[in-house]
């Protein structure tokens, strides 16, 4: 296959190419082989495609009509590794997750409702279901309104996103170990998949404070070598199996929060520093937060209630997860505010 529809957008702070099922191959191998074409990979610069040489921007949602009872469209996501020839699908990603209503809309798979539309998304990659509520004036989407998500400048639409269920979405249960703290090379770590498979342990428990700038996290090979190290370690454990070739576990760095909010994080997705934090991986750390005796509770600042927004600061502002809990104090839901754009409606040649 040499080229294919596809309609290039920013979902939250990611960016990647999103494409119709019917219009990708049926065969993984060939739809992989021109994922990678498209985006330029394996290639550090990824220079002769469209992925901007980030995982941030290396990333391709595959949307279809539901075949689900109630659901509106089937969402895959695939994460397009920069410098090796790995297309993956054992992560979900809520940041693309942002431009799939939209994306819906524009690809008529799904009808306007009036000025805001409602489309429930079957996760295919976790199978779970979120539910995006897009602006439709005129029963159009609209991409322009007044709402403003750190890491991305200027105002937007908003799309809200409700996610439900999502505990043990990679992992089967959301301490996959059975233990709100386990010891991995020294370090107390929590393993945790509230949507997101995460390690989240003490920044400083590692040797940094919590603080620093992208740059300085991704040059900082002693730091990088410990936490690949404890991330290969507990892949078994997190029932994801041998995850040397796998995007997650995600590393969550964790140290109280400095701007009035509930935690601060640096993460790790998983080789690179975060420029924000991913949606999902937001909701499992503050998750983490809830959980009495984690290395995450330890830091964080947390509201009493059984609905409360937990600023999650990250190294380009915040982002705001309101959990709902239930009498055991299990988080039962999460809901998040996003916001997408159409870049680009065309063909692209892999
Ligand atoms: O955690 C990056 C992102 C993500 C994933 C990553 C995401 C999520 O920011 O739901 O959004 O963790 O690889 O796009």
């Amino acid at each position: 296959m040499t080229s294919a529809p596809c309609m290039w957008m920013r979902g939250g702070t990611s960016k990647g190419g999103y494409f119709l099922k019917s219009d990708l191959p049926a065969d993984t191998a060939a739809r992989d082989a021109f994922l990678l074409a498209v985006m330029g990979s394996p290639d550090p610069r990824q220079i002769d495609g469209m992925g901007g040489a980030d995982p941030l921007t290396s990333k391709v949602a595959v949307v279809s009509k539901s075949t689900h009872e109630g659901i509106d469209v089937d969402y895959l996501f695939l994460q397009v590794f920069v410098d090796k020839a790995v297309v993956s699908d054992a992560q979900n990603c809520g940041n693309i997750l942002a431009g799939i209503g939209p994306f819906a809309l524009e690809r008529r798979l799904v009808t306007a409702t009036g000025d805001e539309t409602r489309v429930a998304i079957f996760m295919e990659n976790t199978g779970q279901v979120a539910v995006a509520t897009v602006q439709t004036p005129g029963g159009v989407p609209t991409y322009s309104g007044t709402a403003a998500i750190d890491g991305v400048p200027g105002t937007h639409a908003p799309i809200p996103l409700e996610f439900r269920d999502t505990a043990g979405s990679s992992c089967g249960a959301l301490l996959p170990s059975g233990n709100a703290v386990d010891v991995v090379n020294g370090v107390a770590v929590t393993l945790i998949d509230n949507g997101m498979p995460c390690v989240v342990m003490k920044a400083a428990d590692v040797g940094i404070t919590g603080y620093e700038e992208r740059d300085s996290l991704d040059a900082n090979t002693e730091l990088k070598a410990k936490i690949e190290a404890i991330r290969l370690a507990v892949g078994e454990r997190m029932n994801l199996g041998n995850v040397t070739d796998k995007s997650v576990p995600k590393m969550m760095l964790v140290a109280p929060p400095r701007n009035g909010g509930a935690v601060t994080v640096r993460s790790f997705i998983p080789h690179r520093a975060h420029a924000t934090i991913g949606v999902l991986g937001a909701v499992s750390v503050a998750t983490a937060c809830l959980i009495e005796g984690s290395p995450a509770a330890e830091v964080a600042v947390v509201a009493k209630g059984s609905r409360k927004t937990l600023s999650v600061e990250h190294p380009t502002g915040e982002m705001s997860c309101v959990l709902e809990t239930d009498e055991s104090g299990a988080v039962v839901s999460a809901a998040l505010l996003r916001t997408a754009r159409k870049l680009m409606d065309g063909v692209v040649f892999g």
